[in-house]
C-alpha cells in the first residue's frame, strides 16, 4: 500500500515524520507528486553488515516505493576501494578487494530485506563496481575531471577539518572519492533514468556533485535529498550500545541485544524513532506519544518501538525469541532459548563453572550448588527448597536429594539456578 494513500502526499509524510533535513530543489515535493521517479542510495561495502546507522536512508528507500516511486540500492564494491572521507577525521584504513567482495554481498543481502523486487516499481540493486572498475584513467581524467574544480571541492565542510591538520590530511585517493559517487549520479541517470540521490547529511557535498556532473555532460536536472543525523536527546551518540555499534546481521548483534537496544531509548527520543524507525502510522504514533506524556513508566512506545523495529530486520521469529528472552529475566520460560541469548540475557549475573563429569557423578544438586555458592549453608538450600524457593530452568525444585545430571541443563553447557523472585545464578559446565 502507497504510504501517501496514493495521493501524493509522500513529501508531506517524510516531513512529518522527520526525514527531510535539505532538499535541492523546492519544486521536488510537487515533481514527487505528478510522477513516478527512480531515485537511489549508496551504501559502502566497510563492513560485512548494515548498522544502524543506515537504517534511515533505508527506511527512506522504503517510503519512496511505498508511494509508487522506484528505488535502487547501490552498494559501493567501487567506491568502497578507496573510502569516503566525508566529514570522517583521519584516512580510512585500506581493504582488500576480497574483503569489500566479502562485504559487498553480505549487505546486499540485508538491503534485500527492506524492499521489495517485485511488481510494477520493483526495487533494483546495483553495484558501482560493476561499472566503476572498469574507467579508464586518461578518458576519465579528461572527461569527468575536467568538470571538477579543486577549488570548489577544497571549501567542502565535509574535508575541512582534514585540510587543517597536516597530521591527519587526506590522500588524493580519498580526495578523488566524490568524483566516482558524481559519476555514479551520472551513470544511473544516463542508464536507468534515475533522477534523485537521496542520503545523511553527510552526504550532501557528494550528491552535489553528482548532479552538477549530469548536468554538464547529460544535460540532465537531477535532484538531492538528504537526511538528518540521527541524535539523542542528552546528547550522546545514537547507534551505540555498551557493546559498540547496533548492527543488523544477528550474527555481530543478537536479534535480543537489538531488541534490547530499542527497549531502552528515552522517553525525549522514542517519538522521534518510532516516526523515524517504523511504519505506524500518524495515530497510533499520536497514541503512544500520549502513552509517553501519561503513563511513562510502562514504556508503552518503546515496546512498540522495539517490536517494530525487530520484527522489520530480524523477521517475526526472531521477534518473539527476544520477546521472550526479555521475559525471561522476571520468571519467565527460559526453554527453547539458545546458549548465546542465555549468556546476554544473563551476563551480569554471578557464575560459577564446573567440571562437565559431575553431571551424573551421583552428586545431589543441592550439594553442589551449595559448593557452587548458590546458597550460604546447604542448611539454607534444603529450606530454599521446602518454601519452594529454589529454581533449576524456571522449573522449580521440590525434591531434596535431587541428583545432578544432564537432565539439569537447559543447553549442553548451561543451568540458570534461580532463588527467590529473582536472584539468578549460572552454572557453566566446561
Ligand atoms: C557510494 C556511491 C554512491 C552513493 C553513495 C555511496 C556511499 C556514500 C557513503 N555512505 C555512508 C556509508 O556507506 O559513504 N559515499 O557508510 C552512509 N550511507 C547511508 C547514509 C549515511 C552515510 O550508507 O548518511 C548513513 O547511511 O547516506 O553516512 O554512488
Amino acid at each position: 500500500m502507497a504510504a501517501d494513500g496514493g495521493n501524493g502526499a509522500l513529501f508531506e509524510e517524510l516531513s512529518w515524520r522527520g526525514f527531510v533535513h535539505a532538499v535541492t530543489h523546492p519544486e521536488l515535493e510537487a515533481a514527487l507528486a505528478k510522477e513516478k521517479i527512480t531515485l537511489y542510495c549508496g551504501f559502502d561495502p566497510t563492513a560485512d553488515s548494515l548498522h544502524i546507522g543506515s537504517l534511515l536512508p533505508i527506511m527512506g528507500l522504503a517510503h519512496f516505493q511505498r508511494a509508487g516511486h522506484r528505488p535502487i540500492a547501490l552498494v559501493g564494491g567501487g567506491t568502497g576501494l578507496i573510502g569516503d572521507p566525508s566529514f570522517k577525521a583521519q584516512e580510512r584504513a585500506m581493504l582488500t578487494r576480497e574483503q569489500v567482495d566479502l562485504n559487498a554481498a553480505g549487505i546486499r543481502r540485508q538491503l534485500e530485506h527492506f524492499l521489495s523486487f517485485e511488481g510494477d516499481n520493483a526495487a533494483t540493486m546495483v553495484n558501482n563496481a560493476d561499472w566503476l572498475c572498469a574507467l579508464p584513467l586518461i578518458d576519465f581524467l579528461r572527461d569527468v575531471g575536467k568538470h571538477f574544480s579543486v577549488n570548489v571541492m577544497l571549501s567542502r565542510d565535509s574535508v575541512k577539518n582534514r585540510l587543517a591538520d597536516r597530521d591527519h590530511g587526506i590522500s588524493f585517493t580519498e580526495f578523488s572519492y566524490s568524483l566516482l559517487q558524481a559519476y555514479d549520479f551520472m551513470h544511473l541517470y544516463s542508464t536507468r533514468e534515475c533522477r534523485l540521490q537521496i542520503g545523511g547529511s553527510d552526504q550532501w557535498g557528494n550528491i552535489v556533485a553528482g548532479m552538477d556532473l549530469s548536468r554538464r555532460l547529460c544535460g540532465a536536472e537531477t535532484y538531492g535529498m538528504t537526511f538528518p543525523l540521527v541524535t539523542k536527546a542528552d546528547g550522546t551518540k545514537f547507534g551505540k550500545s555498551e557493546g559498540g555499534n547496533v548492527w543488523l546481521d544477528p550474527e555481530r548483534t543478537s536479534p535480543y541485544a537489538f531488541y534490547q537496544f530499542w527497549i531502552n531509548q528515552a522517553d525525549a527520543d522514542t517519538g522521534a524513532y518510532l516516526r523515524y524507525f517504523t511504519f505506524l502510522s500518524r495515530e497510533e504514533i499520536g497514541e503512544l506519544d500520549r502513552l509517553t506524556r501519561e503513563e511513562p513508566h510502562r514504556r508503552a512506545a518503546q515496546r512498540r518501538l522495539a517490536e517494530e523495529v525487530t520484527r522489520l530486520v530480524h523477521g517475526e521469529e526472531a521477534l518473539r525469541g527476544a520477546q521472550r528472552a526479555a521475559e525471561a529475566m522476571f520468571g519467565g520460560d527460559l526453554s527453547g532459548l539458545d546458549e548465546r541469548t542465555l549468556l546476554e540475557i544473563f551476563h551480569d549475573v554471578p557464575s560459577t563453572a564446573l567440571p562437565k563429569d559431575l553431571l551424573g557423578a551421583g552428586r545431589t544438586l543441592l550439594d553442589v550448588l551449595a559448593e557452587a555458592g548458590v546458597f550460604p549453608s546447604k542448611g539454607e538450600g534444603r529450606r530454599m527448597i521446602r518454601n519452594g524457593g529454589l529454581y533449576l530452568n524456571s522449573r522449580r525444585v521440590d525434591a531434596e536429594d535431587a541428583k545432578l545430571d544432564t537432565e539439569c541443563l537447559l543447553t549442553p553447557a548451561l543451568a540458570v539456578v534461580r532463588t527467590g523472585k529473582k536472584n539468578y545464578h549460572l552454572i557453566r559446565f566446561e
